[in-house]
């Protein structure tokens, strides 16, 4: 494989990335923190996206490798980001909780930064809580007691036995962008869906996320269902670190 070649040289010159796009309060358009996304800086190609090249890096085994590449430079960058009261979150795939030693793993990494835990969050698929639940579980608790938190990424989309939600240290649940593209059709799938994720999060006392909104009526959509928080290219795209930490954003 090529690619893979291509992958190794990658790392090894600190190619990839983390880009931070603004999670923002819908009402007011401030920023209240930011999720940090893969991308590559690949010298002839331009900056490539997850869809380009994670499947190949899962296959030859270089995808741990790199999201450990993402993790290094978010905890470098987070408390600069995250101000006094906003966070960085990152995307920790399944896989990395086969290791028993994940919670570890990132203290020690945060620790070695000098970040303020509060700084980061962590975001889990709902697949990821169903494989090896005892020892996810085990994870996150220990993350969540030292100041981590916690959201549920791409929800609505995964194998929500709704019961097992509460036994997890979840804040905040993120509402898959499959939801939000349906939104502004009042009676379709989607403002049904958005809805009923915005009660249970309410009677579970966490947080909701809008992912992917793109236009002003989704995000009025979403403030009459009483959503307060959401990212999507209406409000801004993915962009490096520095071009966030040059100036106050707001997105009204
Ligand atoms: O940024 P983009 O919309 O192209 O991201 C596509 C997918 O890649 C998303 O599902 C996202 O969760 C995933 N992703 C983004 N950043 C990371 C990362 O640092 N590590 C891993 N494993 N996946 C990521
Ligand atoms: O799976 P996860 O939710 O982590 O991935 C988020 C992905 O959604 C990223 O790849 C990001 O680039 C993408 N994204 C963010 N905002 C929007 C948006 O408004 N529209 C679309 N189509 N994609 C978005
Ligand atoms: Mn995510
Ligand atoms: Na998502």
């Amino acid at each position: 494989l090529e690619m893979e070649g291509d992958l190794r040289r990658a790392l090894s010159r600190n190619e990839f990335v983390p880009f931070y796009q603004p999670i923002v309060a819908l009402q007011t358009g401030r920023t209240v923190g930011y999720e940090a996304l893969l991308r590559w800086r690949h010298p002839d190609r331009g900056l490539l996206t997850p869809a380009d090249f994670l499947a190949v890096a899962e296959e030859s085994g270089c995808a741990e490798s790199i999201d450990w590449q993402i993790f290094e430079q978010v905890c470098a960058q987070a408390e600069a980001l995250a101000g006094p009261d906003g966070f960085v979150s990152i995307n920790v795939s399944g896989r990395h909780f086969r290791s028993a030693d994940l919670d570890r793993q990132l203290l020690d990494l945060i620790q070695a930064h000098r970040l303020p835990p509060r700084c980061l969050r962590i975001e889990v698929t709902e697949r990821a809580l169903l494989e090896n639940a005892m020892q996810v579980k085990r994870i996150l608790d220990n993350l969540r007691s030292h100041g981590v938190s916690i959201a549920l990424d791409d929800f609505g989309t995964g194998y929500s036995s709704l019961s097992y939600l509460h036994q997890y240290p979840i804040e905040t649940l993120k509402i898959d962008r499959s939801f939000i593209v349906e939104l502004p059709r009042e009676g379709g799938h989607g403002t049904a869906v958005v809805r009923a994720i915005q009660a249970l999060a309410n009677s579970l006392q966490m947080q909701v996320i809008a992912e992917g909104i793109e236009d002003e009526d989704q995000r009025q959509a979403l403030l009459r269902i009483g959503c307060r928080f959401g990212q999507g290219f209406l409000f801004a795209t993915p962009k490096m670190a520095e071009v966030w930490l040059q100036r106050e954003h707001h997105f009204a």
